[in-house]
Formats: C-alpha cells, sequence, structure tokens
C-alpha cells in the first residue's frame, strides 16, 4: 500500500486544492470578540477584534494548523501501524495455531502520550485474526499480564466451552497460565475478541482487536478493491481509532475509482457517529449478518460491541476528513483530536 501513499508536497497540493484548510477552520469554535458598547438600533456591532483578541485567535489557528502539520508529515510512518497487522499463524495439521500472549505494553497514543497498560502480543489493537470460512482454529493464550484475565470471541459462533466467560464457561486465566481455545470458524463476517474479565477495565486497556472470517464463497460478498477496519476506543487508551488519536492517526489512500471497504468496530464505553465527509458510505453488513437492504448514510452510528461494513466508491479527489461527528471526541479550541482521520482520494 505504500505505493498509494501521498508523499507531503501532493498531499499539501491536495489539501489545498480542495479546501482541506479552510473546512478545518469553518469546524472551529473562533473566539467572539467581546462587544463592549451596544451598537445603536439597525446597525452591526463593531467585530473587529482589538489586539489582544487577534492574539488569541492566531494562537489558536496556529494549534489547528500545527495538528494537521503533523499527521500530513507522518502519514506513512502512522500508516505502517495505524492499518493492524494480521496475527501470523502456524499449521498442525489442519489446524492454524494462533499464538497470543496477553502482556503489558507502554503504549503510545500520539507523541508526548504513552501509557502503561495491557495489549495482545505488544500492539493495541492485538494483530487482526483474519481466516476462512471452515477454518479449524486454535489459540493458545499466555497470560503474562498482573491479573486473571479471558478471551471472548465476540460475534464468532463456537462451542459453549469456548466462549470466553470466566466461571460461565471456563476458570480464569490466572498471570502465568496458558489456555488453549479451539474451534471452527462457522459464520463469515466482521466480529471481534477481547477480553471478558474485568472487561470495562481491561478492553479498553487494549485486550482488544478484530476477528475476521472471510466467506469461502466471496461472490456473496459486494465487490471492492481494498479492506480497512477501524477499532473504535474511548476509555482507558483514551478516545482513538485503531489505538491512536489524531493527529497519530492514519489515512485510508485510494485511487479514484476505488471501491473500499470499512469495517467499523466499537471496542469503547460510548456510541460513535462516524461521519465522512463528501461521500455516502454504503452499508451493507451489521455484526457480521448481511443486510436485506443496503442503505446509504453520511453518518453511521456504532455503538458498543456493534460492527458495521460498508462500501465507499472514491470518485472525487481530494482529503476528506473522516471523524466521529461527538465533536468532543474530535476536535478543541486545540485543534483536532482523537477519532479523526481522513480518506485521501488520489486522482491516480
Ligand atoms: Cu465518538
Amino acid at each position: 500500500m505504500s505505493d498509494q501513499l501521498l508523499n507531503r508536497r501532493k498531499f499539501l497540493t491536495l489539501a489545498g486544492a480542495t479546501g482541506l484548510g479552510l473546512g478545518i477552520a469553518a469546524c472551529a469554535t473562533p473566539p467572539v470578540p467581546a462587544v463592549t458598547q451596544a451598537a445603536p438600533p439597525n446597525q452591526e456591532p463593531d467585530a473587529t477584534p482589538t489586539p489582544d483578541q487577534a492574539q488569541v485567535v492566531a494562537e489558536m489557528d496556529a494549534m489547528h494548523e500545527q495538528g494537521v502539520t503533523d499527521f500530513v508529515k507522518n502519514l506513512e510512518k502512522n500508516n505502517e501501524i495505524f492499518w493492524s497487522p494480521q496475527m501470523p499463524f502456524t499449521m498442525d495439521g489442519d489446524t492454524k495455531v494462533f499464538n497470543i500472549t496477553m502482556k503489558p505494553v507502554s503504549w503510545e497514543i500520539q507523541p508526548g502520550k504513552t501509557v502503561d497498560t495491557y495489549s495482545y502480543n505488544g500492539i493495541i489493537p492485538g494483530p487482526e485474526i483474519r481466516v476462512t470460512e471452515g477454518d479449524q482454529l486454535r489459540f493458545v493464550v499466555k497470560n503474562e499480564l498482573p491479573e486473571s484475565s479471558s478471551i471472548h470471541w465476540h460475534g464468532v459462533h463456537v462451542p459453549n466451552k469456548m466462549d470466553g466467560v470466566p466461571y460461565v464457561t471456563q476458570p480464569p486465566i490466572k498471570p502465568g497460565e496458558t489456555f488453549t481455545y479451539e474451534f471452527p470458524a462457522k459464520n463469515p463476517g466482521s466480529h471481534m475478541y477481547h477480553s471478558h474479565h474485568n472487561a470495562a477495565d481491561q478492553v479498553t486497556r487494549g485486550l482488544l482487536g478484530a476477528f475476521v472470517i472471510e466467506p469461502k464463497d466471496k461472490s456473496t460478498e459486494p465487490a471492492y478493491d481494498s479492506d480497512y477496519t477501524m477499532v473504535l476506543n474511548d476509555y482507558n487508551v483514551g478516545l482513538t481509532i485503531n489505538g491512536k488519536s489524531f493527529p497519530a492517526t492514519g489515512a485510508i489512500v485510494a485511487k479514484k475509482g476505488e471501491k473500499v471497504r470499512v469495517r467499523f468496530m466499537n471496542e469503547g464505553l460510548q456510541i460513535h457517529p462516524m461521519h465522512l465527509h463528501g461521500y455516502y458510505m454504503t452499508v451493507f453488513s451489521k455484526d457480521g449478518f448481511d443486510l436485506p437492504q443496503p442503505y446509504r448514510a453520511d453518518v453511521l452510528t456504532i455503538a458498543p460491541g456493534e460492527r458495521y461494513d460498508v462500501i465507499v466508491q472514491a470518485d472525487e479527489p481530494g482529503v476528506w476528513a473522516f471523524h466521529c461527528h461527538i465533536l468532543t471526541h474530535a476536535e478543541s479550541p486545540h485543534g483536532m483530536f482523537g477519532m479523526v482521520t481522513a480518506l485521501i482520494v488520489n486522482e491516480t
């Protein structure tokens, strides 16, 4: 995908051509100059800022600009980790064997903001599990955390004793212990895996990841050229997409005409209405089940635990903001932050 990445100059050209800077400025809350004296009737009050107010405006705008500049400057580097790698496996006969270690990690959410937290195999989200319907799967799960845990395969149809809920279907995996899960990949779709022990804390600390079962017969799905997963989170590691907060987020980079598939997954504690500027998303699947009738939306609200699959037909070149529309999750007087990314559509 790196050959699709914009270099900085191209991005800036696009940003200028598409009014990215103007769009962002328009989203900010401009400081309202104080009216010190009532204007005569039917006359506009004098909105000319005083020198002090102009200084405030300049400082606020500079902070907004800095965020976008950092996002652009680091986009290529950020994209290398923003889009989760797939979890490697080995074969034991016909069984795909995955090793998952639950362990502490020092995780950088954005430059200058690093948290000591939990992970699967050292990254947040954990590596994406991607298998094919009908595969036989084994997960060898080792606990190197200072507390017990378990893994629940959210949305995946498993035998009851593999469901990963301590004291309901298994004992907790205590520190230092290993537990093995084994089941076939039965139902295709966009699913998740996460802790089901002290979950409000553990999941939002980073014990979460995507679990995609591709259908054996791909003709059952809409056509697409590229496939991106966005895991949303909002508590212990903050307002993040794929474990990162703007401007440390990456972006979808597409060629004009490309059909982009996006899989939204909410592992947080709040709803997140994800809004794509300039486009509509064709929503065709919820929780791994194809909808009887796809529908179009430019804001798609994803509740905790939900997954949605959409297709975006990338026809209009430019840099398009793509963010949670709870605005306290996306923009402050200091500029954009948190759950903000972009769809970047190149001419070629
Ligand atoms: Cu949100």
